[in-house]
């Protein structure tokens, strides 16, 4: 937590010196000059220059709260994470969000929705930053930006421009999938507490012995899934900008703690090779009837944060704090994060943000790392240098290595998906709109899709979205069509 120093009644400079006055600064005579040595008046203007940090380029308007995960059920023998072992009980940080918007943005848009999880376990951080949704818009690291840029504002305009966003999707067509899903009543969850969450990709889990599986994570909120219809949430757009920030504050202030049930799907690490999708593609799910769920344990929020900026502004998310038990997958999509996200912490709250409350793993830091702006805690290390011969760390790998790790074709390639038999972009789209949907949502799926077809959408990118929509699912394309051009 943070230390606070002891409370004076009386207004101090930033340095604990008693100052003169709160409003009014100093000047010779009633109309002359304000003088330099008015150094509150500066420091209060100098400070307030300096209040923002960047808002995060995605994810920027996002609410958060502390809790804790505790297992309850058994998974030691597909993983040797800390975490997971039976009976433990670890402190944690959840940050819900939407991607598009910024930080004043309506958290009603419809956008998928953050889910970034970080567990203080005992051998480090553990970061699992997924969405509620168990797929992705594109399955390479490379095509994100332009993705993000189609969604985010026109360069000329400065407003958000649905043309871009289906020319980018039409031209996109590995994006059918979660188009589906946003356009559908999981695209604008009720409130934070009501909408499920996803690691997304698949991860390596890795047991005592050195065994080795692949895991898809599942976070079913125990509040039920419940939506806004796209009138409610145009609505509340107005009349309530942070309803979803608001929701999650006032229930954990009223001793409400919401709570999700973690479930994994474990897939034997050989059966990768031979799966009918390719396991590693983001734009996939695996069926259930595949790979059942297995409950893992729950987890609670129950703390408000003391001090949101603090706190929730500066949390700091990586995909590549992975504690020993866990690895990576070869998803394209992973291992581009594994880069991207402290890249973006040390641009956007500095180089020693993992010294500040949110970010502070509760194990001990026994790190070569010194110096840099505003670092505060000491270096643990006596001397500065590994290896020494004055007591300091050294790596231990017979008790934390993993032999994570996967065989590769070792063949130089850009293009790795559709080697396995039902690996197109359209197949999970199409059957979630004809087995997963009721035919009330499907209706409300065809009228959100027209509705934001018709708002600025312009041939040829209107016509390849109707034929992108009749690629999923004929009769829901026929539909749309009908809506959005009368036949
Ligand atoms: Fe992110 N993403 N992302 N993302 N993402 C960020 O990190 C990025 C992706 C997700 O509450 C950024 O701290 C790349 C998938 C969440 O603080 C940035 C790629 C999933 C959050 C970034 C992806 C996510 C972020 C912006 C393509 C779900 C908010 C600021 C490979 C599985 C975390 C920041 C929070 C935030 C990069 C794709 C989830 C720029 C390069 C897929 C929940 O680093």
């Amino acid at each position: 937590m943070t230390e606070s120093p002891p409370k004076a009644s009386y207004t101090t400079s930033n340095h604990g010196i008693p100052v003169e006055s709160d409003e009014h600064s100093l000047t010779v005579g009633p109309d002359g000059p304000i003088l330099l040595q008015d150094h509150y008046l500066i420091e209060k203007m100098a400070q307030f220059n300096r209040e923002r940090v960047p808002e995060r380029v995605v994810h920027a308007k996002g609410s958060g709260a502390y809790g804790f995960f505790e297992v309850t059920n058994d998974v030691s023998q597909f993983t040797k994470a800390d975490l997971f072992q039976p009976g433990r009980r670890t402190e944690m940080l959840a940050r819900f969000s939407t991607v598009a918007g910024e930080q004043g943005s309506p958290d009603t848009w419809r956008d998928p929705r953050g889910f970034a999880l970080k567990f203080y376990t005992g051998q480090g951080n553990y970061d699992l930053v997924g969405n509620n949704t168990p797929v992705f818009f594109v399955r390479d690291t490379i095509k994100f930006q332009d993705f993000i840029r189609s969604q985010k504002r026109h360069p000329a305009t400065g407003l958000r421009d649905n043309d871009m966003q289906w020319d980018f999707w039409t031209l996109s067509p590995e994006s059918a999938h979660q188009v589906t899903w946003l356009m559908g009543d999981r695209g604008i969850p009720k409130t934070y507490r009501h909408m499920n969450g996803y690691g997304s990709h698949t991860y390596m889990w890795i047991n005592g012995a050195g065994e080795r599986f692949w895991v898809k994570y599942h976070f079913k909120t125990d509040q039920g899934i419940d939506f806004l219809t796209q009138e409610e949430a145009d609505e509340l757009a107005g009349s309530d900008a942070d309803r979803h920030r608001r929701d999650l504050y006032d229930s954990i202030e009223a001793g409400n703690a919401p709570s999700w049930t973690l479930k994994v799907q474990i897939m034997p690490f050989e059966d990768a090779a031979d799966y009918r999708f390719n396991p590693f593609d983001l734009t996939k799910v695996w069926p259930h009837g595949d790979y059942p769920l297995i409950d893992v344990g729950r987890m609670t929020l129950n703390r408000n944060p003391e001090d949101y900026f603090i706190h929730i502004e500066q949390a700091a998310f990586e995909p590549s704090n992975m504690v020993p038990g866990i690895g990576p997958s070869p998803d394209k999509m992973l291992l581009g994060r594994l880069f991207s996200y402290p890249d973006t912490h040390r641009y956007r709250i500095g180089p020693n943000y993992a010294q500040l409350p949110p970010n502070r793993p509760h194990a001990p830091v026994n790190s070569y790392a010194k110096d840099g702006p505003m670092r505060y805690a000491p270096s643990y290390a006596a001397r500065p240098y590994a290896p020494n011969s004055y007591g300091g760390p050294a790596a231990d790998f017979a008790r934390f290595g993993d032999p994570a790790g996967w065989a590769t074709a070792g063949e130089m390639v850009r293009e790795a998906y559709k080697l396995h038999r039902e690996d197109d972009d359209w197949g999970q789209a199409g059957t979630m709109v004809r087995n997963v949907l009721n035919d009330a949502a499907r209706s409300r799926l065809v009228s959100n899709v027209s509705g934001h077809l018709k708002q600025g959408v312009s041939r040829p990118v209107l016509d390849r979205a109707v034929q992108y929509w009749r690629n999923i699912d004929k009769e829901i394309g026929d539909r749309i069509s009908k809506e959005v051009n009368g036949g």
